[in-house]
C-alpha cells in the first residue's frame, strides 16, 4: 500500500502493513534514497497515520544503498535561516521514529552515509547487511551533521570516533560498524528484511508498556544522573509491573506455561 507523494510521481517512501508491522521504505533508488525535505515530510505522514494495531516499523530502503544523507541539490539555494529550519524538519520526523508509539528495527544495504545513517541512528535495532557501509562525509562536501548526528551517532559510538569518521573521511565496513556498536547485526547480503521480520515479530510479542518503558524511560535515564536515574527507573518498574499484563505474564511463568530463557 503506498504512501501519497504531494511532490512526486511515485511514492518516496512505500508502506505496507503486515499484521502488527509497518513496513517503511525509502523509494528514490535512482538517487540513492538521498533525503529531501520531501521525503522527510512523507515519512513523517506515514508514521503518523500508523493504524493502532500496529506494534513495531521495519525501516528499509529500495536498490542498493539505503541512503547517500542529504539531498545535495537542496544545499545551494539554502540561506542560514532556511538551513536552521530543515534541520528542525528533519529533528521533528526523527525524533516521532525515536520516541514514537512503537519501535523501529532498521534494515540497511550499501551507504549508509551522512543523513541516511543519522536517519538509521534513530532507530532502536539496526541490521547491516554486509554490503553496508558507514560514513560522515559532510566534511568532503564542505558542511556539517544537520539531521541530529551529532547527537545520535555519538551517543552509539562516541565523539571521538565521530569526529575521527568525520575529519578523515574514514568509511567503516559493516564489520567496523558492529564492532563499534553503530549495529546490533550483521547479515548476508539481501538476508536483512527475514532478519527483521524475525526481531520485529519478537518485539511486537512484548508487553506494550515494557516497550515503552525500553523505548522512552531507557534514554532518558542515560542522561540523568545516577540518583535520578534510579529514582525514574523504580517508577517505570512499578507502573509497568502493575499492568494486568505483566501480572498475567509472570504468572504464566510460574504456572510453567510460559517459554524459559533459551540458551544462546
Ligand atoms: C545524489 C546524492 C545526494 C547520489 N544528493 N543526489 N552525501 C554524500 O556526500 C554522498 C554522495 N553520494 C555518493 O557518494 C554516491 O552517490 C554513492 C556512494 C552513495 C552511490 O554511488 P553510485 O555510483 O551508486 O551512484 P551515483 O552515480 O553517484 O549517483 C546516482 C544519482 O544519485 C546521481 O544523480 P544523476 O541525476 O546523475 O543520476 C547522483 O547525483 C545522485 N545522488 N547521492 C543528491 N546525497 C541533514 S544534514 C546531512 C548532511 C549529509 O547527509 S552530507 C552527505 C551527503
Amino acid at each position: 500500500m503506498p504512501a501519497s507523494s504531494a511532490t512526486s510521481s511515485s511514492p518516496l517512501v512505500l508502506q505496507q502493513l503486515e499484521g502488527a508491522t509497518a513496513i517503511l521504505e525509502l523509494n528514490r533508488p535512482d538517487k540513492r534514497n538521498a533525503i529531501s525535505l520531501a521525503m522527510v515530510r512523507e515519512l513523517d505522514r506515514c508514521i503518523a497515520a500508523l493504524p493502532d494495531e500496529i506494534k513495531v516499523i521495519i525501516l528499509t530502503a529500495r536498490g542498493e544503498h539505503f541512503s547517500a544523507g542529504l539531498d545535495l541539490s537542496e544545499i545551494p539555494d539554502m540561506s542560514a535561516a532556511q538551513g536552521v529550519r530543515h534541520s528542525h524538519a528533519w529533528y521533528q520526523v526523527f525524533d516521532r521514529l525515536q520516541f514514537g508509539r512503537v519501535p523501529v528495527v532498521c534494515v540497511m544495504q550499501g551507504a549508509v552515509v551522512g543523513g541516511g545513517l543519522e536517519l538509521a541512528s534513530c532507530a532502536h535495532v539496526r541490521i547491516a547487511e554486509e554490503t553496508a557501509y558507514f560514513g560522515l562525509p559532510e566534511g568532503q562536501r564542505g558542511i556539517f551533521l544537520g539531521g541530529g548526528g551529532s547527537v545520535r551517532v555519538s551517543k552509539l559510538i562516541g565523539f571521538s570516533r565521530v569526529t575521527e569518521l568525520m575529519l578523515t573521511g574514514r568509511v567503516y565496513s559493516a564489520a567496523e560498524a558492529f564492532q563499534t556498536g553503530l549495529t546490533h547485526h550483521t547479515v548476508a547480503p539481501g538476508a536483512g528484511m527475514a532478519k527483521a521480520r524475525e526481531l520485529a515479530a519478537r518485539i511486537a510479542g512484548n508487553a506494550e508498556m515494557s516497550n515503552f518503558a525500553i523505548m522512552r524511560a531507557l534514554p532518558l535515564i542515560a542522561e540523568q544522573p545516577m540518583s535520578h536515574g534510579l529514582m525514574t527507573e523504580s517508577l517505570m518498574a512499578a507502573i509497568t509491573q502493575s499492568e494486568p499484563e505483566a501480572k498475567q505474564r509472570v504468572e504464566a511463568f510460574l504456572a510453567k506455561r510460559a517459554a524459559k530463557v533459551q540458551r544462546a
